[in-house]
């Protein structure tokens, strides 16, 4: 057990009214350390930090060089001690070793892309009158706050921290309250590499003020969200405080296609993997699986007898495929959502429990399941349940495949299965999704913009787009005329 302060302003601190919140192993309910539960009030010291780091201190003057070499220190101070991370954040989330241990490697590869990205930032001259000089100077927006989610807590730090600092500014970054271990880790090392006091500060707490305060405050120049989307409508109701600059990273319901012709055990394998990676804690999961009428039924089979390969357990257990749910609240309503299913009358063809057996007894642990004969009206085919649980749903022909994926407020991802390339890339066209595959599930990189259409939010991150939301745009107009206008 390990008792941790937060880092404001370049300080290890306590929340002001000396609050803590107890983090527990969700495999098995074991306390593991205690975090500053801090309030709005400690928000708005974390904001002002950041506010006079980037308004007086001399992060401003500091060459995009310089921001991309701590950038790269970072990455290697966090490959230093991947392990270290990895075993950390199972131990928070939940997630299997592997996928920890995949996470860590990508938010340093994260940090790196964006320190190389430092350097190349850059404006445009315009052919403008002949008498003018016309060009484009880009700027660092600001102060941010940037609200993370549970399910990826050190990638979306990576995320977010990586293209602000490149783009130069500072920022207050709060962690989900379930799990900010490894923000915290990564802020000892933010320490160590030497960024300046203020740049980066991270404040543990509840969305309820601490959170609400990033998004409220009228000395933040950009909030960045990731999240639930009634949480994301908040933020962004709370952004018009100031009307300040946001994104937003929300939910999904995405639909994984698989036509006839696709090629069959890659199919099963990406569909299984697509919905339940991380516990299906994934904005991005295949948690609707589209399937072509005439081989739903062998489909359905084969994941049905794949499923008990994905073995349960704490995820430092080598073998396990499957954690628990982040929180015994979160599988509260994972499982209500399968008794809505059940009463929606579609078929629960696997899972719908808790595991047995003493060693899952401890933890919020949930079996991977699957509904079939799912009618795109139900709830279960419409709202995101973030967890286990997926909705398999025949279609008839190409036509209405795409009517049946489009039909959701959502558009974050979408995947197709099938060997003609010609039709594989006619759907996803038609596909209102920012994140598509063909043929694969989930794989996405560093240099590609993540983000959704519809209500999975608005804005890019990742990639070039990404250190977009982070810019302003100043145009700076010089005249080469040196005799007055004589306008008057
Ligand atoms: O997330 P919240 P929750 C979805 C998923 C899940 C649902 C609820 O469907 O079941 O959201 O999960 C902070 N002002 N996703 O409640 O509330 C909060 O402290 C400012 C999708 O755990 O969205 C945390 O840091 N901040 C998703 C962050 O917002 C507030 C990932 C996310 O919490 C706030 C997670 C407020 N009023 C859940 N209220 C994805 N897109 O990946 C909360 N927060």
């Amino acid at each position: 057990m390990k008792n941790y302060e937060m880092y404001v302003n370049g300080k290890w601190i306590k929340a002001r009214s000396g609050a803590t919140r107890e983090i527990r192993d969700p495999a098995n309910g074991e306390l593991i350390a205690r975090v500053p539960e801090s309030t709005r009030e400690d928000a708005a010291a974390a904001i002002d930090a950041a506010r006079a780091a980037f308004d007086k201190g001399p992060w401003r003057a500091t060459n995009a060089q310089d921001r991309g070499k701590l950038l790269f220190k970072l990455a290697d101070a966090i490959r230093k001690e991947a392990k270290i991370f990895a075993e950390l954040e199972t131990r928070n989330c939940g997630k299997p070793l592997a996928e920890s241990e995949f996470d860590v490697a990508d938010a340093a590869n994260c940090f790196e892309f964006y320190g190389g990205l430092a350097t190349k930032i850059h404006g445009e001259t315009m052919q403008v009158p002949a008498n003018s000089l016309s060009f484009v100077l880009r700027e660092p927006v600001g102060v941010c706050g940037q609200i993370i989610p549970w399910n990826y807590p050190l990638l979306m730090c990576a995320w977010k921290l990586a293209p602000a600092i490149a783009a130069g500014c500072t920022t207050v970054l709060k962690p989900s309250e379930l799990t900010p271990l490894t923000a915290l880790e990564l802020a000892r090392l933010i320490e160590a590499c030497e960024f300046p006091a203020g740049v980066i500060n991270i404040l543990t707490g509840p969305g309820a003020g601490a959170g609400e305060e990033l998004a409220m405050s009228s000395k933040v120049d950009k909030v960045a969200f990731t999240g639930g989307t009634v949480t994301g409508r908040k933020v962004m109701e709370s952004a018009t405080s100031n009307l300040k600059k946001i994104s937003l990273e929300l939910g999904g319901k995405n639909p994984n296609i698989v036509f006839a012709d696709a090629d069959f055990e890659s199919a099963v394998d990406g569909a299984l993997f697509g919905a339940f990676a991380n516990q299906g804690e994934v904005c991005s999961a295949g948690s609707r699986l589209l399937v072509e009428e005439s081989i739903h039924r062998k489909l359905v089979d084969a994941m049905v007898k794949k499923v008990p390969r994905i073995k349960l357990g704490h995820g430092l257990t080598p073998g396990v495929k499957m954690g628990p749910l982040v929180s015994a609240a979160h599988r509260e309503k994972v499982e209500s959502y399968i008794r809505i299913g059940v009463q929606e009358g579609a078929k629960l063809v696997c899972g719908g429990k808790r595991p047995e057996g003493k060693d899952l007894a401890g933890g919020n642990f949930l079996e991977p399941t699957i509904f079939d004969d799912v009618k795109p009206a139900m709830r279960i085919a419409r709202e995101e349940i973030f967890g286990p649980v997926l909705s398999v749903i025949p279609f008839k022909n190409e036509e209405d495949a795409i009517r049946i994926a489009n039909d959701s407020e959502y558009g974050l991802a979408a995947g197709v299965w099938t060997l003609n390339i010609n039709r594989g890339l006619r759907v996803i066209k038609q596909l209102r999704a920012g994140i598509t595959w063909i043929n694969t599930y989930h794989p996405t990189f560093n240099e590609m913009p993540w983000g959704g259409y519809k209500q999975s939010g608005t804005g890019r991150e990742l990639g070039l787009y990404g250190i977009e939301a982070y810019l302003e745009t100043k145009q700076v107009n010089v005249s080469l005329d040196e005799a007055p206008i004589g306008w008057y």
